[in-house]
């Protein structure tokens, strides 16, 4: 069939739009209509050259929500008119990593996922006889993609697809670092850095799971009334503070934090994000993503004196049994997800989201199919 697509040709260059080729799911595949997708910081970073696995020409795109069209042979769990979150960390139930349950990281698909393929190792995305490499196993500025069926997590279908697609990486990654990965207990004190698409929903798992002080860090000031508003109790301005900022938020929590969490991806601010953590027991978790050649340092001193220095991947949330309940706990009020969708664009303006990313005026962006 043919498809509307967003196609990243070459790192550094703008998304094109156009009408690409897709094949038809295979054996243990499903077919999807993607009716919304999110554009995470993660897409912008792969775009840029930064990411080692990424692959070109390629359709990019990781935070959808769509309509199943069409199962291939053996599909048990889906079919057509389910509606779904495309899962770029899949859950196949069978694997080491799924069984050892210490981890949400299946690898069933992981190899020939980094390697822009399908699990038997072809694409089904061409554009003029040229193949097209898939992303993250998603390709969800597609609009339609093919999946693995243990990439797809069926959802709630009353549950609107241009919120909900969110849920697919920025509200999972962030309520779930917090609940799945640090283990924020109520009354903690937290130090959130970076207050876009994930630092705001790691402000709001924060919230929900009862901590005490909840600081913001963001060189934007104008994340301040949004990072409020989801539960941020003190905002700090990295470039309004005089002297260290480590020191000042080691004062400004009585000692420490209990736990942070680094959000933006600069491997200055993930060293300072570890350093504010609370002598003896203080938990650093890193969720921002940098680029190839990129690497972290810290004084020893600073583990053997009882920080913890840890890194999280979707919230460690374990797809297709997680993201449902994440979405129920939207529709019954208990996260919020609109008043972060600051724009909604149709795809023939999708590079204007990476724009305002890149500007720092939106906080996430959905495209509508
Ligand atoms: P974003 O662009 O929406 O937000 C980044 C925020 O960081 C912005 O508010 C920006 O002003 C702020 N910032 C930039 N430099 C700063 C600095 N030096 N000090 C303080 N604040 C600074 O990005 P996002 O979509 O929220 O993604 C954040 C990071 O998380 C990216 O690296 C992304 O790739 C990564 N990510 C990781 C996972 C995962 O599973 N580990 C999932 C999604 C996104
Ligand atoms: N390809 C990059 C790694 C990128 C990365 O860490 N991705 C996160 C999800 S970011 C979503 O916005 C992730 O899930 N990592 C685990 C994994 O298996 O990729 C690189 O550095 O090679
Ligand atoms: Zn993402």
């Amino acid at each position: 069939m043919k498809t509307r697509a967003a196609v990243a040709m070459q790192a550094g260059q703008p998304l094109v739009i156009e009408e690409v080729d897709l094949e038809g799911p295979k054996a243990g595949e499903v077919l999807v209509e993607i009716k919304a997708t999110g554009v995470c910081h993660t897409d912008a970073y792969t775009l840029s050259g930064a990411d080692p696995e990424g692959l070109f020409p390629t359709i990019l795109g990781h935070e959808g929500a769509g309509v199943v069209l069409e199962v291939g042979d053996g599909v048990t769990s889906v079919q057509p008119g389910d509606h779904v979150i495309p899962l770029y960390t899949p859950e196949c139930r069978q694997c080491e990593y799924c069984l050892s349950g210490k981890t949400n990281l299946c690898q069933a698909i992981r190899a020939t996922q980094g390697q822009g393929l399908m699990p038997d190792g072809t694409s089904r995305f061409s554009l003029n006889g040229r193949m097209l490499h898939h992303y993250m196993g998603c390709s969800t500025f597609a609009n339609h993609t093919v999946l693995p069926e243990i990439a797809v997590a069926k959802i709630h279908e009353d549950a609107p697809f241009e919120k909900v697609c969110y849920v697919g990486c920025g509200v999972t990654t962030g309520v779930g670092a917090v609940i799945n990965t640090a283990h924020v207990e109520p009354g903690a004190n937290v130090v959130v850095f970076g207050l876009g698409g994930i630092g705001l929903n790691v402000i709001q798992g924060a919230r929900l799971v009862g901590a005490g002080m909840i600081v913001g860090v963001d060189i934007n000031p104008a994340r301040k009334g949004i990072a409020e508003s989801f539960g941020m109790t003190h905002f700090v301005n990295p470039k309004e503070i005089e002297g260290d900022l480590v020191a000042h938020l080691v004062e400004l929590t009585g000692g420490g934090a209990d736990y942070s969490f680094e959000c933006i991806g600069k491997v200055d601010v993930m060293r300072a994000a570890l350093e504010c953590c609370h002598k003896g027991w203080g938990v650093s978790t890193i969720v921002g993503v940098a680029g190839a050649g990129e690497e972290i340092s810290t004084r020893p001193f600073q583990l053997v004196t009882g920080r913890k220095w840890q890194g999280t991947a979707f919230g460690g949330a374990r797809g297709r049994t997680d993201v449902p309940k994440i979405v129920e706990w939207y529709m019954k009020g208990k996260i919020e997800i609109d008043p972060m969708i600051t724009h909604v664009l149709p795809l023939e303006r999708i590079n204007e989201a990476f724009e305002m990313m890149h500007e720092g005026t939106s906080i996430r962006t959905v495209i509508r199919f």
